[in-house]
């Protein structure tokens, strides 16, 4: 049995540590470190991460190397690397570095290379991403795809959208991309209600081939295209799968051969760099999609290879860890100042949520702290006219992670010099506040003063690269998914399950039938559950 996480001497060290540091202001540790905002800052794979503005010294960072040894990071990193089982209450390994290994790597799974298989997929999504973007090829009526549709949900949606939006300035502007997740029939109606059935191509996406929601949808999809195709042999001309179900998808009429395959050890979370990423390839195409892979690598490379000290994933995870255990802090704001990551936040949130939303280790004892912080965030500026108050004077403690970039790819007038002033102001403001000595130098009202100062002493790490690019976007999504693999390492738990989402799969299954049967239905639910579908009947639209 591994020593419980509080037993450790490390984070006994961290607890002391952490009550001594929190009387000490940022302003007092940057007035005793003149350097320090040039000290304490690293630069990997030409992303720069300034983390000193945080409430830490060279003390907390060496407390935290002390319980990396203590936790064992190294070898559960390599073991994750290896190819080992890591995700235990599913019995998987979990080798999303795998995606996106060079070609002359190896990576074994059950005495396999798995590389190679890796690579063919690669290839047969080029092939295929190729013939759209040329115009090649051809809907059931000899016209060719304008419109692709990608339908999935939680992990098969979240990345491909992020990608999409992220990368659209890398994108085949004569293609129109959609993205329908929810079972809610207008996610679908809206997606589809200005497409023309013979130019559109639905690519249904689901691991499984077996979500409600997905199938739900690919139903729909089918129905609607067949409504004006009519011929049942359209379906092989307008519907791929991406899906490890090879058995499923042909039951729902899409040929094998326009499946694009990926594998078990590959979590849905983190398979936005495999077949997943397919509406990705075709949106940017092949070349860039893998400058992207390279740029996922070579972060996955940092991270392997770099000492912990100057590791970005482990500095990010620490932090977050600190914090969240710490200081009581329950949320992390990540804030990026780039439009095109505007569906970043959401993204995020499944992956940190969806990993480390668990209150169990690995050995089934329940924890006595506290695991996965809450994540969320919408880009900048937008954010500073809304919440940006409750950061900056509320009574929670919200660590932020600011996302820059030092060149724009629309760069009109002074937008870029205004936009990055946000991102330098913020960061300094939420440092270190404003005090009542500085608001009476101005001549504020006495009485204004307590409402106009501002505390500070609100941690900020500032995340900052060139210009975005797919390979820059490669780098910041490893960079978050090692971070939470560092958090989840150091808690115990296993962040590649996820037991939670799984009974929401189960769980409305239950009650649909009781929801449209003709037949009154004996509900043995709680007296809530049953009274609200008894409102439910009673109201909803009578089936045609
Ligand atoms: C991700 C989750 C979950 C999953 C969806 C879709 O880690 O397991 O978000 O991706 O439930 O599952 P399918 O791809 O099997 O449809």
């Amino acid at each position: 049995m591994t020593t419980p996480l509080k037993q450790l001497p490390a984070w006994k060290a961290l607890e002391a540590h952490a009550s001594s540091i929190k009387a000490t202001h940022l302003r007092q540790l940057f007035a005793d470190d003149p350097s320090r905002g040039e000290r304490l800052t690293a630069e990997a794979e030409g992303i720069f991460l300034d983390y000193s503005k945080h409430r830490i010294t060279d003390e907390t960072l060496k407390l935290f190397l002390q319980l990396a040894e203590e936790s064992g990071l190294r070898e559960k990193l390599d073991a994750m690397f290896r190819g080992d089982k890591i995700n235990i209450t599913e019995n998987r390994a979990v080798l999303h570095v795998a995606l996106r290994a060079p070609k002359d790597a190896v990576i074994e799974f059950d005495g396999k290379n798995v590389v190679p298989e890796v690579h063919a997929v690669l290839d047969k999504m080029a092939a295929f991403a190729d013939q759209l973007r040329s115009g090649k090829w051809l809907g059931y009526t000899e016209k060719p795809i304008r419109n692709i549709v990608n339908i999935g949900i939680g992990g098969s949606d979240l990345g491909p959208v992020m990608a999409y939006e992220a990368l659209r300035h890398y994108s085949d502007r004569d293609l129109t991309f959609r993205f329908v997740s929810n079972v809610d029939g207008t996610d679908f109606h809206e997606a589809t209600r200005d497409l023309d059935q013979e130019e559109t191509l639905f690519i249904i996406s689901s691991k499984t081939f077996t979500t409600l929601e997905t199938m739900t949808n690919a139903h729909t999809a089918r129905a609607w295209s067949l409504g004006k195709l009519k011929e049942h042999a359209a379906v092989a001309r307008h519907f791929v799968a991406v899906s490890t179900n090879a058995q499923e998808v042909s039951k729902f009429g899409i040929d094998t051969a326009n499946m694009f395959g990926f594998w078990d050890w590959v979590g849905g979370r983190y398979s936005m760099d495999s077949a997943i990423g397919l509406s990705t390839m075709i949106a940017i195409g092949p070349d860039h999609y893998r400058a992207m892979l390279a740029g996922f690598h070579s972060m996955d490379e940092h991270f392997r290879t770099t000492p912990f000290d100057k590791n970005l994933p482990f500095l990010m995870g620490a932090l977050a860890i600190w914090y969240n255990d710490f200081f009581d802090a329950q949320t992390v704001a990540v804030l990026p100042y780039d439009q095109y990551l505007k569906r970043f936040p959401a993204y995020l949130q499944q992956l940190t949520m969806e990993s480390n939303g668990k209150h169990v280790t690995l050995d089934g004892r329940v924890v006595d702290y506290q695991t996965g912080p809450i994540f969320w965030g919408e880009p900048g500026t937008n954010g500073q006219h809304s919440f940006y108050q409750l950061i900056h004077q509320g009574t929670k403690l919200i660590p932020c992670d600011f996302i820059g970039f030092f060149k724009s790819l629309n760069p009109i007038g002074r937008h870029h010099d205004l936009l990055m002033s946000n991102v330098f102001a913020q960061a300094e403001a939420l440092a270190f506040g404003k005090t009542a000595e500085e608001l009476k130098a101005e001549n504020v009202a006495d009485w204004l003063i307590p409402h106009k100062t501002f505390e500070g002493n609100r941690p900020s790490s500032v995340l900052l690269a060139d210009h975005m690019t797919p390979a820059t976007l490669g780098k910041l999504i490893a960079l978050y998914e090692h971070s939470v693999f560092v958090q989840g390492a150091i808690w115990q738990i296993d962040s590649f399950d996820q037991w939670g989402v799984e009974l929401g799969k189960v769980l409305a299954v239950r009650i649909i039938p009781e929801l449209e049967s003709a037949e009154e239905p004996a509900l043995k639910h709680d007296s809530s559950t049953n009274a609200l579908i008894r409102k439910y009947r009673a109201h909803r639209r009578p089936t045609a």
